[in-house]
């Protein structure tokens, strides 16, 4: 007569065979760049998955086979769709009849550079009033550590279950690179780390059906403290980058060239580029996590405040790099035509979020120029409240000036320095192009 099982083993064993069967009922709260192409992976890997958002159109959309999301294609999402692997609803109660939770909200930064932890709060108190024994949870959002066992552990708790024996939760960082064509949802290592060994062992479980390599670590903390490490470290060298650019062009150094050249080192260096500032929803944000939460322990992340301001100052130095090059070709700033080029966040996405370049047309247009922009990924924008449409590419050569602000793949730089009068590259975009016409940072 085997021994039966306690609590803690029934319930874990319990679901445990149903993530080595696939039959775990997995449900996503937050369909964006995250959560989508993570319920697409889990479906593929033949799980019925839910996935849940508060946006009726992004419901419609997935619903209907019809992807939002770059790195995910109609193609691959459809077929999943029509199978009835994956489905999405507005509804909570859903979560009644799932075993697992991903949750891939938002955790933007207040203006006063405070943790925006509305979203984690509001999405964790709609899965804790349908919750249920024998669930795994994992945030996935990126937030400051001890998020985890201190604001979503108590909320899941009030249930009287007891995390580790009647339910499991972790924190697992997300890694998406938004248009990356090498790293995805699947191949990109997941770190994921529990409230107890327990926890952890069932999130490492989860995951390794689905992607390619887990990485567990001791707890919920270190995982969370993993993304910020991750981030605050592209954030500050990116910084470092920036400013010496800024020293490079007092010196009268091409900084391009030295970083280039110092890139050939084959250790101990890693490049990072100027640019027209730090755009995108987590480098610029998720350091000012890890700064409120080490402030609150009464440490002050310096090197972040820094990076943070300088980084700042790079939209400034453009337009201040526009204004001198107008001015040696007898142009005023006001009253001149300026065309941007690009101006999503990075290269080859449509993202706008804290994108500079929203900066250095508001800059240019309160010194009175007239600013016009060409961006295949983004069709209109708003500009102080206005709606601005895209203007097609060779708008550039009725422009007094242009500035390369993002350096998508797809212009045509050969044509741009034939037609352009002036041109300031904030990205190096023209790397191989020799003209007196051009203006590098
Ligand atoms: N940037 C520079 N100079 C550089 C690199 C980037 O100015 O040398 C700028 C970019 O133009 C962009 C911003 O910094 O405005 C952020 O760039 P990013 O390449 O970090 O792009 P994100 O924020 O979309 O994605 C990053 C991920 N990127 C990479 O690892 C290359 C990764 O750090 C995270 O997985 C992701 O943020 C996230 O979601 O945290």
């Amino acid at each position: 007569m085997p021994e039966p099982l306690l609590a803690t083993e029934a319930t874990a064993k319990i679901l445990e065979e149903k993530i080595r069967m696939r039959r775990a009922r997995v449900g996503i709260v937050g369909l964006g760049y995250v959560g989508l192409p993570l319920a697409v992976e889990f479906a593929k890997a033949g799980f019925s998955v839910t996935g849940i958002d508060i946006s009726d159109q992004k419901i419609r959309r997935v619903n209907a086979g019809k992807s939002y999301i770059g790195d995910i294609p109609g193609s691959v999402l459809g077929p999943l769709v029509e199978s009835g692997k994956l489905r999405a609803t507005t509804d909570f109660s859903a979560v009644l009849e799932l075993d697992t939770i991903n949750i891939c909200v938002p955790t933007p930064l207040r203006k006063t550079k405070d943790p925006d932890m509305s979203y984690i709060v509001s999405s964790c108190q709609e899965v804790a009033r349908h919750f249920h024994a024998g669930m795994l949870v994992i945030l996935e959002s990126t937030t400051y550590p001890g998020t985890t066992d201190e604001l979503v552990l108590p909320m899941l708790s009030k249930s009287g279950l007891e995390v580790g024996r009647d339910f499991f939760l972790c924190f697992s960082p997300e890694r998406v690179d938004p248009g990356n064509p090498q790293y995805q949802t699947s191949n990109i290592p997941k770190v994921v780390g529990g409230c107890t060994a327990t926890c952890t062992e069932m999130g490492r479980l989860f995951y390794s059906q689905a992607l390619a390599h887990v990485v567990p670590v001791s707890s919920t903390q270190v995982a969370e403290m993993v993304k910020l490490l991750e981030n605050t470290f592209r954030m500050i060298n990116i910084g470092l980058a920036n400013e010496m650019a800024l020293m490079c062009d007092r010196i009268g150094i091409d900084v391009w060239e030295v970083i280039d050249a110092a890139a050939t080192k084959p250790f101990g260096f890693m490049p990072f580029y100027p640019g027209p500032g730090l755009g995108g929803h987590c480098i610029p944000i998720d350091p000012f996590y890890l700064s409120w939460k080490t402030r609150q322990a009464g440490i002050e992340a310096r090197f972040i405040e820094l990076a943070g301001y300088i980084n700042g100052q790079m939209p400034q130095f453009v337009v201040d790099k526009v204004q001198n090059a107008l001015n040696d070709a007898g142009k005023p700033v006001k009253g001149s035509h300026i065309h941007v080029m690009g101006v999503a966040y990075k290269r080859d996405i449509d993202d706008m979020r804290e994108s500079p370049a929203l900066d250095v047309m508001l800059l240019l247009k309160r010194r009175g120029a007239r600013v016009t922009y060409s961006d295949p990924h983004v069709p209109v924008l708003r500009v102080e409240g206005l709606e601005v449409a895209a203007e097609p590419e060779d708008a550039a050569a009725a422009a007094d000036c242009v500035v390369i602000v993002t350096d998508h793949s797809s212009f045509d730089y050969q044509a741009l320095v034939e037609r352009a009068a002036l041109i300031v590259d904030s990205r190096n975009a023209l790397k191989g192009f020799r003209s007196a016409k051009i203006v590098r940072l």
